[in-house]
């Protein structure tokens, strides 16, 4: 297909998943707004129709609760393909919603959209911004209680790499039982060994029974938390999207609100360089509750290029360790590198390539000065997504694409990284 084409085609994929302002990941195996989807998708609105792109916003923040926090998954309209739905989560919002978060990637979304809005969309753009400012804040207060500039995360959901090899451990400790029964609908949409175990959904499952138990109250849950894990990759975006939100905050001439989020950042950014282990030349998320570094490679470790500016040293110890971990694959960073145990080229978060993925990796590149290592993991992106279609992730070994077809968020990065 020519480029103009797949243009058309990654617009048809945004426009068929459209259920009116908010735009669901794909048919069927995920039927309602989910967070950081949606700020990506918003950007790939963004290159077309900035009004379009501000609503996708709008929606997701339709489900923000009066705490701050916005919930991963949105439930504008009931659908029966999913599970867990509204019916297990028990939230109390005003529209249905779950009840734990995903990375924050809106404060990114606003700064993209914004700088291609007209002028006359700047109060939409004031409403969101400081709809993104009390999520930072939620996250601050509920998650980084005790000041340590990184980020905790409750349930893998959270990270949106729901089964990677880096919650092994972690989760190993969670039991299995639940008062919810587990009917998985997923593996209707998908080949099983492309999604998550079994175990690893009653593990699941049981820490949404603990939270829900718990009153969805952010201390009771904290208290209550088998799986507590500081973590780089959200706490990364966290750090990324208040640098990007203060810039909008100065743009729109508020300048106390544009501080706000820049010692937010500062203090994240203090927590994520002390993640930083030489000897794996990467990023380490913490145990909590094991008090132990996380050392399993994942995508994970590299994701603080999106907020820091690194030392040559530790660029090209990175740049190393990346290209270490393509060796034999065909395209993008996989999630696990090949040469681990864990790896699975087909299994999800096991070490597929998710486009989104790389294209954080490749924005965090570029502010790093490393335009062609940016370009490199880019480039033979679009030509699988060109060669396969806007699948869910892809085989890094092959190239083939698997999981979900037509996916918003695949067919968002096309429109963004093919320009
Ligand atoms: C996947 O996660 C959901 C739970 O949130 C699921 O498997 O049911 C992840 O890939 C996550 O990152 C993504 O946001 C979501 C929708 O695309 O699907």
């Amino acid at each position: 297909m020519h480029p103009a084409e797949l243009d058309a085609a990654a617009r048809a994929v945004l426009s068929a998943n459209d259920r009116g302002g908010y735009t669901v990941p794909t048919e069927g195996l995920y039927p309602f707004q989910w967070n950081w989807d949606s700020a990506f998708v918003a950007m790939g609105f963004a290159t077309f129709d900035a009004d379009r792109a501000l609503r996708e916003l709008e929606r997701l923040v339709e489900g923000q609760w009066d705490d701050g926090m916005i919930p991963h998954i949105v439930f504008h309209a009931p659908a029966d393909s999913y599970f867990p739905g509204p019916e297990v989560w028990g939230t109390r919002h005003r529209i249905p919603t779950s009840g734990i978060s995903q990375p924050p990637v809106m404060g990114m979304a606003l700064r993209f959209v914004a700088a291609r809005a007209p002028a006359a969309m700047r109060p939409r753009i004031a409403t969101l911004a400081h709809a993104a400012a009390r999520s930072h804040a939620w996250w601050r207060a509920a998650r980084d209680p005790e000041g340590i500039g990184l980020v905790a995360v409750l349930h893998p959901w959270e990270t949106g790499s729901d089964n990677s090899p880096a919650w092994d451990a972690a989760l190993a400790r969670v039991p299995q039982d639940t008062t919810t029964p587990v009917r998985r609908r997923d593996t209707g949409h998908v080949d099983a060994a492309m999604r998550p175990r079994d175990e690893d959904y009653r593990r699941y499952i049981h820490l949404l029974d603990t939270y829900r138990a718990a009153g969805w109250q952010p201390a009771a849950m904290w208290r209550a938390a088998p799986f507590r894990i500081a973590e780089v990759q959200v706490s990364a975006i966290l750090c990324r999207a208040a640098q990007d939100l203060s810039s909008v905050f100065d743009e729109l001439g508020e300048p106390g609100a544009a501080a706000a989020q820049r010692a937010l950042a500062t203090h994240l950014a203090h927590g994520l360089d002390a993640a930083w282990r030489p000897a794996l030349s990467r990023f380490v998320s913490r145990d909590l509750v094991a008090g132990e570094d996380i050392a399993a490679p994942t995508q994970a470790g590299f994701l603080p290029l999106l907020a820091l500016d690194l030392d040559a040293p530790r660029r090209k110890a990175v740049l190393a360790e990346m290209r270490r971990w393509s060796a034999g694959c065909v395209l993008g960073l996989p999630t696990t590198p090949p040469y681990h145990p864990a790896f699975d080229a087909k299994r999800y978060w096991r070490g597929p390539v998710w486009a989104v993925v790389d294209w954080l990796l490749a924005e965090g590149l570029r502010r790093n000065g490393e335009a062609e290592a940016a370009q490199a993991l880019i480039a033979p992106l679009l030509a699988a997504i060109a060669r396969a279609g806007f699948d869910e992730y892809f085989d890094p070994l092959t190239g083939e694409g698997l999981g979900g077809r037509r996916f918003s968020w695949t067919a968002a990065a096309w429109l963004v990284l093919s320009r």
